[in-house]
């Protein structure tokens, strides 16, 4: 019955919704990409450019006539290149806009009682002030809160310098990006010179254009991303392993159900806050609900799940879906991922879509502003119209049964304490990583993947990070993952205690041994900060570089410009990249050659694009078993 459903999505709980979908005419993404086809060449290859009026201007590259360059004189790298950069510089100021939301989050912990907002890690907070050279003396926990936050908030527009966590990276890697002129000296003043770069009439040079581009992302990667993660342990607390549920089957026919979606915890945090409040869960009573059921989806439902243990609905292209079920009384949203067309799935459910960000409305959307100031009171607001919601149901329910149990939480700290057995509540500096590194020397494991990002049309939803993931546990590689491939993995089982039987014989013996499964969820995707940390002090214990560590990224489903920027930092930072949906760059030979050839020699890592999970794994594996060699293990 749901053959039809197979080349769109190896998920089978979405099957039954896509049915339903169809029985009540509603459009999903699939039908969105299925009517863009055939989607434009020009655009695909990176070879439009409306950089300003005079354009839009268009390289043709499939025959000998027609225009070589564009109006002012540009060619087809000038364009690619200007087009990736930009689309770089957008991703890292996404990232790098919510790192500043919880640095102020942080600030309003310490200065503000009316937020609700109170530092949870004092510790790490403690180590991050003295890792910045705030003197702690004679201060109380609010005063070294609010130091921290401002010296986090001046890292966006400091005159001088570097950033600060740049000094994390080991010595050769800052070298190399000294001798390339990438440090990232100003998180807004490094977006923002990529955008001056590439108006009109400035940098026409690709692999200049790319030096901007770069460290703009190493700014996400090493700056933003990086202090959102760390203050966000400050503040709600270092993720440690929960055993949670995932999937559309979470939902409760008898409860209020309530769908956190986005990427900031400022707000999921409070919201979660607002759920257990005595009076609106009487409130659901009073409606006829057994209680409130807090479900989250895409990164924000990685914050929760890693730090509360709240069930993960379903990733990038489930969010539609989950409207589609009917029992969803509420999606609450409020950064980046949202879909504009949930607003239209809305209509036709009794589902109040809010939208709660003033740099995110949606036509058709109820607005509530959030406000940080009053943060728990503003997350009541919210919840009380989600729960005043439930009796307006209109019956035609469907909860998938589908949904699967795994272990998600891996922090640093909990890998380390995992693998270590000892406690070690600081977060940084890190304990030691020498029983990782044992395990990599000795070859019981061969490696290290990461597997990140979004799902997109262009793979089969969730079949890149799956196949990827379980080719790769088989031979003997520990993955980890955030984001969107979080979610995948967990659907699949792959964050069991069972998922061992998937291991080959060294991985499992591991798992076995620490209690860990063999694909570690290390949360959303600001979160790849942590996987830098990691390899970085991975790096420093072994005495070499980033770049000779028997590891690798792969984004197999990515679609973001977040992604994008992501790549970026992680191949700029030594790291061997797979994609599995080429970049809008294929038009230009030398940036394509640059980003995966020529950039080898400059940082040690490159991009390398596959869309065939099981080939992309052979390239992974064949590229980690060199770098064994190389370092004689
Ligand atoms: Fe055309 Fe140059 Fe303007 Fe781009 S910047 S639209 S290539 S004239
Ligand atoms: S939510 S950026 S679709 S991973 Fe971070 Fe998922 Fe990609 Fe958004």
């Amino acid at each position: 019955m749901f053959e039809d459903f197979k080349c769109l999505s190896c998920d089978k709980a979405n099957y039954k919704l896509i049915e339903k979908a169809k029985n009540e005419k509603i459009e999903t993404v699939w039908d969105r990409a299925e009517a863009m086809q055939p989607q434009c060449g020009f655009g695909e290859m990176g070879l439009c450019c409306t950089n300003c009026s005079m354009g839009p201007c268009r390289i043709v590259k499939v025959s000998e006539d027609g225009p070589k360059k564009g109006i002012c004189g540009a060619d087809e790298d000038t364009i690619a290149a200007r087009n990736l950069a930009r689309s770089i510089a957008a991703g890292s100021s996404a990232h790098s806009d919510h790192g500043r939301d919880i640095a102020h989050a942080l600030y309003n912990a310490a200065k503000n009682p009316e937020s609700g907002y109170k530092v949870k890690n004092p510790e790490k907070l403690i180590s991050l002030a003295k890792e910045w050279g705030i003197s702690t003396e004679n201060l109380d926990i609010k005063d070294i809160a609010a130091k921290v936050a401002e010296t986090a908030l001046q890292e966006f527009g400091k005159p001088f310098g570097h950033l600060r966590f740049v000094d994390r990276a080991p010595e050769d890697r800052i070298d190399i990006w000294k001798k390339m002129n990438v440090v990232p000296r100003a998180i807004d003043r490094d977006i923002v010179e990529v955008l001056h770069s590439t108006h009109i009439g400035c940098d026409a040079d690709y692999r200049n254009i790319m030096v901007a581009a770069t460290r703009a992302a190493l700014s996400d990667g090493w700056g933003g991303s990086m202090i959102g993660t760390e203050l966000s342990d400050i503040l709600f607390g270092v993720p440690e392993p929960h055993e949670i549920e995932a999937n559309l089957g979470v939902f409760k026919e008898d409860e209020v159900n309530l769908v956190i979606h986005g990427h900031e915890p400022t707000l999921s945090e409070a919201i979660l806050v607002a759920v257990n409040d005595p009076e609106l869960v009487e409130l659901a009573k009073k409606q006829g609900a057994e209680g409130i059921d807090l479900v989250g989806m895409c990164c924000t439902g990685n914050e929760i799940a890693m730090r509360h243990g709240i069930p993960m609905a379903g990733n990038f292209f489930q969010q539609e879906l989950a409207i589609i079920t009917g029992a969803v009384d509420a999606m609450v949203v409020d950064v980046q991922c949202i879909m504009p067309a949930l607003s239209q799935a809305a209509k036709c459910y009794h589902t109040k879509l809010i939208t709660t960000s003033p740099k995110a409305k949606i036509p058709g959307a109820i607005h509530m502003q959030f406000n940080e100031e009053e943060a728990i009171e503003s997350a009541k607001k919210i919840v009380r119209e989600a729960v005043s919601n439930f009796k307006n149901r209109r019956g035609n329910i469907l909860i998938p049964q589908e949904k699967s149990k795994g272990f998600v939480g891996y922090s640093n700290e909990a890998i380390i304490n995992a693998l270590d057995g000892v406690a070690n509540s600081v977060a940084h500096p890190m304990g030691t990583v020498k029983p990782l590194a044992d395990a990599i020397k000795s070859g019981v494991l061969r490696g290290a993947a990461a597997i990140v990002g979004c799902n997109n049309h262009k793979v089969l939803h969730d079949k890149g990070h799956e196949e990827l993931a379980k080719e790769l546990i088989k031979n003997d590689v520990l993955v980890v993952t955030t984001g969107c491939g979080a979610y995948a993995c967990i659907k699949e089982g792959l964050m069991s205690k069972e998922a061992t039987k998937f291991c080959g014989k060294g991985l499992a013996t591991v798992c076995e041994l620490v209690k860990i499964p063999p694909v570690l969820h290390m949360g959303s995707c600001v979160d790849i900060s942590r996987i830098l940390l990691l390899l970085s002090e991975l790096a420093k214990f072994m005495n070499v570089d980033i770049k000779d560590l028997p590891a690798a990224g792969a984004a197999p489903e990515w679609m973001s410009e977040k992604a994008l920027s992501i790549g970026t930092y992680v191949v700029a930072s030594g790291v061997y990249t797979m994609l599995g949906v080429a970049p809008q760059v294929t038009g230009s030979e030398n940036l394509t050659r640059f980003l995966t050839d020529d950039i080898k020699d400059i940082y040690g890592g490159c991009f390398d694009i596959e869309a065939n999970p099981q080939k992309a794994a052979e390239k992974i594996i064949d590229h980690i078993e060199k770098k064994r060699k190389s370092l004689n293990i």
